[in-house]
């Protein structure tokens, strides 16, 4: 990749989730979402990287204009109303995005716009006539052969039929590109599996997209006919550009964003229907589009607002310590597989994977040091054959492959066997020398559990990194000898609550 244009990626690193419909209450699928992205950034900031993360609302469509109307209040009252919903679901669940973007802001319809006019310049868009379903659930057109039984292949309602005239996208003519992007890219989509869904689809054919619609007015007017309003996908597709400030620097040095995460309903919007757009515009198309899956009842089903069977994930925020949902639902859910919300579950693994492993380790390294070294941590040697139990360069792979369950699962390991060398090692028996390289390997290895903890558990990682009297601070700097201090530590610390099975009456 050449310097010239500023896209020289090394060091950088751009992650978006999905942006959601406001058009009603977030729920868990939106937190998971969020979180997972969340994860992956601050693992990134942990390797020094300077990292954007976006995410926000999609806030035009006609969704939302029934909705508004549902509600008594305009599209642009309602939508004001209801964003507000998702920036505090992001505050509670301690979601590290740097931008909260939404698609009715100025400067977002005015790069839409620009998008849409370079690609009209270019020949891509013409005007036409559009007869065909359309679901408003999904915001998707559809052709008769998408549909099962004459329904939508998602939400299995009748759709509408659309009859208007529309500005139309050449879709068709990237069916090639499309294909070829796939393959030649191996990091193109992930998990692999979804490379062969979407292929085959497009094996069955690719039509000519519409782009806009005139029977309702809430979204991007199209620049020189603005009885016409950008198809919302068009529209919201370009927040992960403008979102980054296109064409300016910010736009300059982030693009092509790194991670597109979203879940897997709509995959086929963010391969086949961006990169054609991106390409037609002459923009250099993502990184890779990773994919999760959904997290469902624990009866199995979908939990989704049309199905209004929903988690409300700021319930759940008042209800747990927020590290421990954020612990529960990546340690539970292999990445990329669905995953069924347990509170029982959740309760089990907070009580013996983080109050035993976690919270027992480091109150016992806090005492320890309160009781042998009166509260300073004493200058030793470190001992490696614990250290080398914590598989650094295993864990990274982990991230690489988006394999965030395993690489949670192989930091908890080495808290396991953490808690087993105090058992070996018996530190109250010890003395002189021997005590002191002992505590100080301790204060070590807590210290590293707490930097490689804080992409999953933020708020955990810096009441520890406190009572150790440091901050959790970059990767490379664990076991370096340069981040403990010698100012007298806590002598312990609350780090999970047990929670008693009682607690579970309230059902979600
Ligand atoms: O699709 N579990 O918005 P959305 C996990 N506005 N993830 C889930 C889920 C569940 N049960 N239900 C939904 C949209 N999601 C568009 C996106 S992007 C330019 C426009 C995921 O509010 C879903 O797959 O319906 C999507 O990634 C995200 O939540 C937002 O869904």
């Amino acid at each position: 990749m050449g310097k010239k244009d500023g896209a020289s990626n090394k060091g950088k690193f751009y992650i978006t989730t999905a942006i959601d419909y406001p058009n009603a209450d977030p729920h868990i699928g939106h937190a998971y979402e969020k979180l997972c992205a969340d994860v992956i950034a601050r693992w990134h900031r942990l390797l020094g990287e300077e990292v954007f993360f976006l995410t926000g609302t999609d806030e035009h469509g006609l969704k939302i204009m029934r909705s508004a109307q549902k509600a008594g209040l305009t599209p642009k009252e309602f939508v004001d109303k209801q964003s507000l919903k998702f920036v505090e679901l992001c505050r509670r669940w301690n979601i590290s995005n740097n931008r909260f973007i939404r698609t009715t802001e100025e400067e977002h319809i005015r790069v839409a716009q620009e998008i849409f006019n370079k690609i009209y310049k270019k020949g891509d868009i013409y005007l036409g006539q559009y007869v065909g379903p359309y679901c408003t659930d999904c915001e998707t057109f559809y052709t008769e052969k998408d549909l099962k039984n004459g329904l939508c292949p998602v939400h299995a309602k009748k759709c509408e039929i659309v009859k208007e005239e529309s500005y139309f996208f050449k879709l068709s003519k990237y069916k090639e590109f499309i294909l070829e992007y796939i393959d030649k890219r191996d990091d193109s989509i992930k998990p692999d599996g979804k490379k062969e869904e979407i292929k085959n689809r497009l094996k069955a054919g690719l039509e000519d997209l519409s782009v806009s619609r005139t029977s309702f007015d809430w979204g991007v007017p199209v620049p020189k006919n603005p009885k016409h309003v950008q198809y919302v996908w068009i529209d919201a597709l370009i927040n992960y550009i403008s979102g980054v400030d296109y064409p300016k620097e910010r736009f300059r040095k982030f693009w092509p964003a790194d991670v597109h995460i979203i879940g897997k309903d709509i995959v086929w919007h963010h391969t086949v229907i961006w990169w054609s757009i991106l390409k037609a515009a002459g923009i250099k198309l993502p990184k890779t589009v990773l994919v999760h899956g959904f997290i469902l009842s624990e009866g199995g089903e979908k939990m989704s607002k049309s199905s209004g069977k929903v988690i409300n994930p700021i319930e759940l925020a008042d209800k747990y310590n927020i590290d421990a949902v954020r612990y529960y639902l990546i340690r539970e859910t292999p990445f990329g597989e669905d995953g069924y919300f347990s509170e029982s579950k959740l309760i089990e693994r907070n009580n013996t994977e983080l109050a035993n492993d976690v919270g027992n380790f480091a109150n016992r390294v806090l005492a320890l040091i309160s009781q042998k070294s009166q509260g300073v941590i004493p200058k030793g040697e470190l001992d490696r054959e614990i250290v080398a139990k914590l598989n650094i360069e295993k864990i990274k792979k982990h991230f690489e492959r988006f394999e965030l369950h395993l690489a949670l699962a192989e930091i908890m390991g080495f808290v396991k066997q953490c808690n087993q060398y105090i058992n070996e090692k018996e530190p109250w028996k010890k003395s002189g020398v021997e005590l002191n390289n002992l505590l100080y390997t301790l204060a070590e290895c807590l210290y590293a559990i707490a930097v490689m903890l804080s992409a999953f558990m933020p708020a955990t990682s810096d009441k520890i990194a406190k009572a150790l009297k440091t901050e959790v601070a970059s990767l490379k700097d664990i076991f370096s000898g340069k981040c403990l201090t010698q100012s007298k530590v806590e002598s312990r610390c609350i780090l999970f609550e047990k929670i008693l099975a009682d607690n579970k009456a309230k059902t979600f």
